[in-house]
Formats: C-alpha cells, structure tokens, sequence
C-alpha cells in the first residue's frame, strides 16, 4: 500500500483492529467444554475502578503534597528524589534532570480521570515551575519517553479540552513549546556516525560534557524508542527536523538486525554499529524497540514499519519464544539460549501481540505471568525458567496489568477482570505505604523500598483504571489514541494535523460490552480454552511441587531434594565416582527399587532421557572445544591435538577455518605490560602467554598490537587438566575488538606442547575446531586406506598376471 492511501487506512486501523479481534473470538468460541470465568458484576468492577482512582489520587497526593517539585517521591522517607542532591544510585539516576517529572508523566492520567480542574492546576505549575537548562546529564530515552511523552499528550489534551469542555482558554501552548526545547537539547546526542543517538546528554552542555567524551555504547530499546514522540513533534511544532533523526536512527538501527536470524542485540556502538551484546530477546534492553516499529506503523501509516516488524516477529517467535515462555538467544547462533531467566520488561509482549493480532501467544504468555505472580505473590524482577526468582525486586511496573488490559479489550473474557483485580489487591497489601506507594526490594520478604517510579503514576494506575472503565466512562474513546511506551495518549490523527478528527466519547458508540452482548458469553471461551492446558504449567514444571506430574531429565536438579526424592521414588539410585568434588554421577535404575510399576516406569523413561541430554551436551561441548594440533616432523601424517578452550571475545573458528604458525612465548611470559621484550619476533606467529596478572582480553590486545595471527593462554596453575576440569570459554570485557582467534590450554595439555616445543625449535601448531581436527584425521585416515587399497589391488592385479608365468 502507499502511504498515503495506507495512511487513511491506519488511522482507522485500532479501533477496528480490536472490533476484529473480539469478531475472531465470537467465532471460535463454540466449544461448551470450557468452564468460563466467573463473570464480574458491573457493580463489582464500578468499585475496582473507584478503588484504582483511590489509589492513583493516594500516590498523587503524596508526591503533590510533600516532595513536588522533585523528579519522584520517596514512600518511605515521604521526602523528594534530586539529582545532585539525594544520595546518588548510579546509571539508574539519569531518569533524573531536576524537572519534576512525575508531575509531567502524570498530567494525562489526570484527563483520563476525569479531572479536569487538577489537570490545568497541574498544567500551570509545570509551566511556572519546570525548566531544562541544568548542567545535568540524562538518559536521552527516558527523557523523551517520559517527559517529551508527558508534555506532548498534555498539550494535545489541554487543545481537546478546550475545544469540547469550554475551560483552560488561557492555554496557548506552552507546552508543546516545552517540549521542543526539550527536544533540541536531546538532538546532539543524535551526531553520531550511524545516527543512531548517543545513550547519554548533558541538558545544558549538550555532548561537549567532558564526562561524555567516552559515551559510545547504547541499548537497542533507548535508540529504538523515539519515534513517536519525536513524529508528533514534528507534525505538531511544523518542525521537521525531530522526525527525520528519528526515522534516520530506526533506519540505522534495521541495517543491523542478522541477516540470517533477522533478530538484534541489545548493545550496541553508536559509532561503529557493532554489537556489544548479541543477547537478543523482547524484554530489558530491546522491549519498545519492537513495540515503536508496530506503534510508528500504526501512528503514522508507513508500511516499512509494518514490514520491519514482522520479519522481527516472526524471527521472535521462531527462536525466542518456546511455549508461553521468552528466553534470550543470541542473535547470531539463534538456537543457542543465552540466559535461563526471564525479567519482567517482557510483560508488555502479549499485550503488543494482541495489538498486532497475534492471540493464542499473547493468551499463553499471560497464563504463564499471571502463574509467576501467583507463585510469588507480585512478579520478581527476574525469575528462572524453573520459575524461582533470580532478581527478587518488585518495582511496580505496568507491564503485566497493560498486557491485562489489552487482552481483556481483545477478548471480552472476564477471566482478565479477575487478574486485574488480584494484581490490585496485592499492590493495596503489599506496596502501600502511608506515603504513597513503595517498590519492594525482594518480594520473598516484601521489605519495601524507598521508591515510586513516576511510571506508576503514568502507568500502572492508568492502566488499572482503563481496565475497569466501562467505554462510555471515559472521556475520550481511547481506540483513537495510540499508547506510547509510558502509556502517553497520540492521537491516531496525528498525521492529518489541524484537522483533528477524534472526539469526545459518546456513550453509545464503539461500545465493546454491546459487542459482546451479540456473541453470548462464549466469547471468553477462546482464551480459556488456550489457557486451560497451561494452568499447571509452572506447578508442572516446577521443582517445588511435582506432585503428579512426571520429573523430566531436563528439569532435574541434582541440588533439589525434591527432586532426589523423586528420582529415588523411580527407582533410580546414584553413585558418586571419582573424586567428589567433579560432582559426577551415575545412574542405575531397576524396577525391584521403584515405589511403584507406574514410578519404575517414569523411571525407565528418565533414564533414556539422560542418556540424550549427556549425548547432546557431549556434543555441544565438543563443538565448542578447540584443538591445538602439531606434527613433529614436516612428513609425519601423525598430529598430535590437544584440547583448548575458546573465548566469548575473538572470532570463532568454524568448519574449515584454522589458524598455522610458527609459536613464540611472550617475552615477559604473562604479556601484560607493553611493550612485548621480543615484540619484533612475534609478527606472523602464533604468541603464547600466561594466565595471570591482567584479563585474558587485555593479553590478546598485546598479542593483536604485536601483530600475532593468534594467541594461546596457558594456565599458571600446575598439574590442571581439561581432562580433569570442565572446559570453558574466556570472558571479556563487552568490547569487540579483538580480531585474532585466542585460545585456553590447561597446565598438564600445554606442557605436552612444550615439549613438543623442545623436540622441535620453531614448531609450527594449528588452531582449528577439535570436531573439525577429529573429522580432518577420520578423512585422512579414510584417504590412506583408499591409497593403500588400490596399491594392493594394483600390486595384486600384478601378482595376478605374473602367476600364470610362474604356474609356467
Ligand atoms: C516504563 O518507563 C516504560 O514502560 C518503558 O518502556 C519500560 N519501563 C518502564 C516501566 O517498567
């Protein structure tokens, strides 16, 4: 479609994309198997959504009240959040620039409550109050999610109000003018070499902040999350300059996706575009990256976007996406998982899924949240794909009641309702203090934090709200806006400016709940339907209760006693060999040890289970081992290899690739200290060093700087043997600049090489994959019994001919 027959289009696309959604769920539903959720009374859910205005107006006052005009109150002191002033958390300050920021994310919530009169008081201190030439560094994403974001969606309501309420006839849009000097002091963060903007800016100073100088890496999610903000900037000052830096960085950002897997890091160089971390996923470091390329499609109607999006959802779902579960793999060896835990940034995936119309997994992934947060009471940070929690803090985010929302939108199924109204009840008990509401620095003890993002005022809140709003309650039909990425209302219009086209609600259009009448109860019948099978998901799978349910070969922890005991049950008994502390184990099963027939069986199937799981890992393992192979004379087809271990910060040698040369050991043998004593004789070889003294990375920048072609790290602990301890891969420091293959030896393998070394002066080596080295022998070997063959049979056809004469 072109855009501009594609732009009419889009505008409509929202509201009719949810009417589409609900239709599709009226048609599948026919199965009356399905128990439904127990329906929600219009009473009940008036009073939830009175209960999530208490409590919007309870953190509101709070901040109003006691710490305004700081960035965020602290619920627990009851006192203001200044940067430069309040003890300083680090990176985690640059939300912070002294702009009073929860006021600025919060005016919209106000209008969508309803409350007008607090919306323009508010409107009128941001004006007298809020400035933005401090000598402050910030985050160039948050600042424009949440500040840009906020004046913008205030501006665009104050207008609105003017036009359909009759009251703030005074306004003339200060705001929006706030928000373009908001906006010119981010733009120098954008001169970089690719475009893609700098993580960091001083408000005042711009990137001429001695402190920025080294500023060169940003995360996938900040560069990608401008577009919107920076669009309606444009579209509403007449002022094209935010917008074309804004799709200029998307651009930028597109050209680095991998081309096989179409997936992205989540760090990278703005300068060189490099990757600094391929972990690739949907949750911290890339969430809204996904959620602009949708949104920007939505908002502003150009189909590359669209495009865009899909090839990354598609490769999402492909790789990352297992069941209801989203882990982490690495953009470049996508079948390769890269974490084993999940964070709660991933909450607002379903909820973008039912936005592009992807249902069952936005229903299953929610089944599986709504399962973390029942086991935990509120959903930790990060959990572990066995669902234990990895990082125990609870900060009161949107995510998972946002996603609540769409899917209740989407399905009409109450079920949705049910959870809103748990998620609610637990924030009451759990994270409601005299002074606000306070983030909880791990949800096992429930220890609050002194804490209140200004997210859950523009956020949780609001979306807790919309969740319980009946349409014709609110304002403003909110299908005409498109939510930001900190729940901030564009107007689909946005495009078309002068000419707004939404409107005031009138309360008997798009009415979802008449929609639904049409479709008798059976429309809730779908997501239960998906959900069903998952309700035991994480019971099921989860080490704590295994009650019923077989324990799989790839759930077992031998550290769980559960699982001990269960094993045992099965009739599997383990015995410790060697020494204890390698923690290798055998397993024998018999059936007389088994609890029961049913048990031995499970038991037996266990057991084949490992036997993969041990050939797999075997052979992963030997995949990433690396050979350090030498002849000892040049006609010897005798190599001798022994086994090496790669590093996480040099090229990978794959398949055929291998790296030959004459070794040399560094001179001081630890290769910390430039320069090299015998710098001038390294050049084309192959440089051995020592462990020890400096990071393995700092030694293979020596090496590289000397001119080696690789370099072998030897370890300084004597009598240590792969053979004896697990192999592993070197760790570097985040850069990507180390272009020489390096590899490990331990002590008992390179002391073979030195002896090699001592047989022969200038002994030539060849670093190569140790599969590659066993399958280049195996061929060799088949080559000589080839050759040796065809001699014999030659000889023999010889004999053969010879004979008769002999016979003679
Ligand atoms: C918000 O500021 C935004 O939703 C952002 O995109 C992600 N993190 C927080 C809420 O968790």
């Amino acid at each position: 479609m072109s855009s501009t027959s594609s732009q009419v289009a889009q505008r409509l696309l929202l509201p009719s994309l949810l009417s589409v959604l609900l239709l599709i769920v009226c048609v599948l539903s026919d199965d009356a198997s399905t128990i439904p959720t127990q329906n929600m009374s219009h009473k009940e859910r008036a009073e939830l959504r009175e209960e999530a205005r208490e409590m919007f107006y309870h953190a509101y006052h709070a901040y109003m009240e006691n710490p305004y005009p700081a960035d965020e109150l602290m619920p627990l002191s009851c006192k203001g959040r200044y940067r430069g002033v309040t003890p300083s958390r680090g990176d985690m300050d640059d939300i912070l620039g002294n702009f009073s920021m929860t006021l600025v994310d919060t005016l919209d919530t106000l209008v969508l409550l309803g409350d007008f009169a607090e919306f323009e008081y508010a409107v009128k201190l941001v004006i007298r109050d809020v400035q933005f030439d401090s000598d402050i560094i910030v985050s160039v994403f948050e600042t424009n999610i949440r500040m840009v974001g906020g004046l913008l969606s205030a501006h665009i309501l104050a207008e609105y109000l003017q036009k359909q309420a009759d009251v703030m006839h005074w306004y003339k849009g200060e705001m929006l003018e706030m928000a373009r000097e908001l906006g010119y002091r981010l733009l120098p963060a954008f001169n970089t070499t690719t475009g893609i903007p700098h993580a960091r800016v001083n408000l005042r100073l711009g990137m001429k902040d001695p402190q920025l100088k080294k500023s060169r890496e940003t995360c996938t999610a900040c560069a990608g999350t401008i577009l919107l903000e920076f669009a309606a900037l444009s579209r509403l000052t007449g002022d094209p300059i935010f917008e074309v830096r804004a799709h200029a960085a998307m651009d930028a950002l597109w050209k680095l996706r991998h081309r096989g897997s179409d997936l992205m890091g989540t760090v990278l160089n703005v300068h060189s575009g490099d990757w600094v971390r391929r972990d690739s996923g949907v949750g911290a470091g890339i969430d809204s990256y996904y959620e602009y390329l949708f949104k920007s499609y939505v908002l502003l109607g150009d189909d590359k976007y669209l495009a865009r999006f899909n090839r990354h959802y598609n490769a999402v779902m492909k790789y990352v996406s297992e069941g209801p579960m989203l882990l982490d793999v690495l953009m470049h060896r996508p079948h390769a998982k890269s974490r084993n835990f999940m964070d709660s940034l991933l909450a607002f995936w379903p909820g973008l899924q039912v936005l592009s119309g992807d249902l069952k997994p936005a229903v299953q992934t929610h089944e599986m949240l709504y399962q973390v947060m029942q086991m935990h009471t509120l959903i930790p940070e990060a959990w572990t794909v066995d669902f234990q929690i990895h990082w125990g803090q609870h900060h009161l985010r949107p995510e998972f009641i946002e996603s609540t929302y769409f899917l209740y939108r989407a399905t009409g199924d109450h079920h949705y309702l049910q959870v809103g109204k748990r998620a609610l009840k637990t924030l009451q008990q759990y994270a409601k203090v005299a002074c606000g509401y306070a983030a909880v620095n791990d949800v096992r003890t429930g220890k609050h934090e002194d804490r209140m993002d200004s997210f859950v005022l523009s956020e949780t809140f609001k979306y807790l709200f919309l969740l319980f709003s009946e349409p014709q309650d609110l304002i403003i039909n909110v299908d005409e806006f498109v939510f930001t990425t900190e729940a901030h209302l564009l107007p689909l219009s946005i495009a078309q400016l002068g000419n707004s086209t939404f409107s005031f609600r009138q309360s008997d259009e798009h009415n979802v709940l008449d929609f639904m009448r049409t479709c008798p109860s059976s429309n809730k019948l779908f997501p239960e339907k998906v959900r069903k099978p998952l309700r035991n998901f994480i019971t099921g799978s989860c080490p704590r209760t295994t009650s019923g349910k077989r324990l799989s070969a790839l759930d077992f922890q031998a550290s769980n006693a559960d699982h001990l005991r269960a094993v045992y049950d099965m009739g599997i008994t383990m015995v410790s060999v060697g020494d204890r502390s390698q923690g290798k184990v055998r397993l024998f099963h018999s059936f007389y040890n088994a609890k029961s027939q049913e048990e031995g069986e499970m038991g037996l199937q266990f057991m084949q289970e490992m036997l993969e799981l041990t050939k797999m890992q075997s052979m992963n393992q030997l995949a990433q081992l690396q050979a350090v192979a030498y002849a000892l004379d040049d006609q010897s087809q005798d190599w001798t290899a022994l086994m090496a271990g790669p590093s996480h910060f040099s090229p990978e040698l794959i398949g055929e690739q291998f790296v030959e040369g004459e070794i040399v050991l560094a001179s001081p043998l630890r290769a910390c200290d430039e320069p090299l004593q015998n710098a001038n004789n390294v050049a084309g070889k192959i440089l051995v060093a020592e462990r020890g003294d400096c990071t393995f990375v700092s030694k293979a920048r020596l090496a590289q700087k000397a001119g080696a072609t690789a370099l072998i790290v030897c370890d300084n602990v004597s009598g240590s043997s792969g053979e004896t301890q697990p192999m592993f891969a070197m760790s570097g420091d985040g850069k990507d600049d180390v272009a020489i293959p390096v590899v490990f030896m331990y002590n008992m393998e390179f002391t073979k090489l030195a002896a090699a070394m001592l047989r022969r002066p200038q002994l030539r080596v060849r670093i190569m994959q140790m599969v590659e080295f066993k399958r280049w022998q195996l061929a060799k070997e088949a080559h000589q019994n080839e050759t040796a063959a065809a001699a014999a049979t030659v000889a023999s056809a010889a004999t053969q001919k010879k004979k008769p004469d002999k016979e003679l």
